[in-house]
């Protein structure tokens, strides 16, 4: 039986990336199958660091129409690839080790295949780029059992994670894209009320000519 003390008034957080990335099969058959796209999800440390110190196996419930659709995976990388045609959601189960003492953690993920957007502005989607749709998250260990807490402490390659930026810097690129789609946004915007401006004074023109 070891500790189950647990730290009053203490928080301590990892970082994680979860989400898939899909490419086009564009043809190429997987048996006498419908599928269209290649897909892997995954749940990832920053920069891919290992996450096997705090996670013991992660569960990827996939729809039910697949063969054998609980996946478990028991060490990294914690992924699945599979094919399919269709965006559904994944229920993603993260258990903790042993000595954390914590209940598994569920999160949820809709399967992306298909591009939203354009490549910038004017690009059509690549036909062989692959669509990526990933989630930055943070899991917060309220009041962790003490030995918990000293295997996170002990494992910290991005316990400043602030400082060694790549969430940041993954935050201030999606933050950069999301400014980038407004700008555009708000071109077009005008771009139409010049077009409706010009109208209006037309046929404003066309009445009092009559
Ligand atoms: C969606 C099942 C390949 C509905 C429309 C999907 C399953 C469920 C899907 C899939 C929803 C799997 C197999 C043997 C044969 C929009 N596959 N649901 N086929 N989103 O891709 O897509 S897609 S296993």
């Amino acid at each position: 039986m070891t500790s189950l003390k647990r730290m009053k008034g203490i928080a301590i957080s990892r970082p994680i990336i979860y989400g898939n990335s899909a490419t086009p099969l564009n043809g190429k058959k997987v048996g006498d199958s419908d599928h269209t796209h290649r897909w892997t999800i995954s749940v990832r440390g920053i920069n891919n660091e290992d996450i096997s110190y705090f996670v013991r196996k992660v569960a990827f419930k996939l729809h039910d129409t697949y063969d054998n659709p609980n996946r478990v995976i028991e060490k990294p990388p914690f992924e699945v690839t599979e094919t399919g045609w269709g965006e559904f959601d994944i229920i993603i189960k993260i258990h903790f080790v042993q000595a954390s003492g914590e209940k598994p953690l569920t999160l949820y993920h809709r399967l992306k295949l298909h591009p939203y957007e354009e490549d910038g502005p004017g690009n059509p989607w690549p036909k062989q780029k692959p669509v990526t749709s990933y989630a930055y998250d943070e899991i917060v260990f309220n009041e962790p059992v003490d030995s918990f807490y000293n295997i996170l402490q002990d494992n910290s390659t991005s316990n400043i994670p602030l400082k060694k930026t790549p969430h940041h810097q993954f935050s201030l690129q999606a933050e950069q894209e999301e400014i980038e789609r407004i700008d555009k946004a708000i071109k077009t915007t005008a771009q139409e009320i010049a077009k409706h401006r010009e109208r209006c004074k037309r046929l404003e023109a066309e009445l009092s000519a009559k």
